[in-house]
């Protein structure tokens, strides 16, 4: 899996890089390459952004820069993503399809008040949001992208299992969890997780775990239940 990041904010990267995912780059699983916007500007003064056609407050980001940064970086077998607000929102079935059907994602990372329409026009394949506030710009829904993601690149985490473990509740929250001390400010831990009867410990994080998200988050749990019968049928 390659994933090249383009942003005028190359050093807001510079922590997903080295931590976790440094590991997995050192180990040839994941490529990560962040690519200066700027250094494609052919302005003088290396500018990047411009007034507003129109009117308004807030600059654009000029179109001349993103698109020689795209076509430097850009294959043919490339996927091309623009985080904005006006995307699909960002789901765990969506972070899987993307990890499945592209080998090479570039990301580009608006700013100041977005980019030049027609870079989405002529170079964007697909707008994602990660979901509905105000930001400054789309680095970290490009970082939240790119974590999400490389957990389902073979090996990256060096924990198989943890992606395992959640095929059964993809749309499940979790269920609670606990480590020693066995007592703490007087509070113990549920009977059955001292029990070392794995399928009755199985059993009650399932269930622990339909109850928070019947109780939270009734959208997650419809999704279960349709996913349950679907697998069934
Ligand atoms: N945001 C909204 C409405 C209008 C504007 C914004 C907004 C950064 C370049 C886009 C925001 C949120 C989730 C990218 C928000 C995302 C962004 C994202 C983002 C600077 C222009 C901007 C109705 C959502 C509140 C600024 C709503 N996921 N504009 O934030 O890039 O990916």
């Amino acid at each position: 899996m390659k994933i090249t990041i383009l942003t005028l904010f190359p050093e807001m990267f510079s922590t997903l890089t080295h931590s976790i995912l440094g590991k997995a780059q050192e180990r040839g699983l994941i490529e990560i390459r962040v690519v200066n916007i700027r250094d494609f500007s052919k302005d003088k003064n290396k500018r990047c952004d411009d007034y507003s056609y129109g009117g308004g407050a807030g600059m654009i980001m000029t179109p001349q820069p993103i698109f020689d940064a795209i076509n430097s970086v850009c294959t043919d077998n490339s996927h091309v993503i623009y985080l904005s607000p006006k995307g699909t929102t960002l789901n765990q079935n969506k972070v899987i399809s993307l990890a499945q059907n592209y080998q090479d994602i570039v990301l580009v990372c608006g700013h100041y008040e977005g980019i030049d329409e027609r870079i989405i026009d002529l170079c964007v394949d697909e707008e994602i949001s990660i979901g509905d506030y105000v930001l400054t710009g789309g680095e970290y829904p490009a970082m939240v992208l790119v974590d999400a993601i490389a957990r389902y690149v073979p090996n990256v985490l060096g924990n198989e299992n943890a992606t395992e473990d959640e095929s059964f509740s993809t749309f499940l929250l979790e269920y609670p969890q606990y480590t020693r001390p066995e007592i703490f400010m007087n509070r113990g831990v549920p009977e059955v997780l001292l029990s070392g009867n794995h399928k009755e410990i199985a059993k009650w994080r399932e269930n622990k775990a339909i109850e928070i998200t019947k109780k939270r988050r009734k959208d997650l749990y419809k999704k279960y239940i349709k996913d349950l019968s679907g697998k069934k049928n």
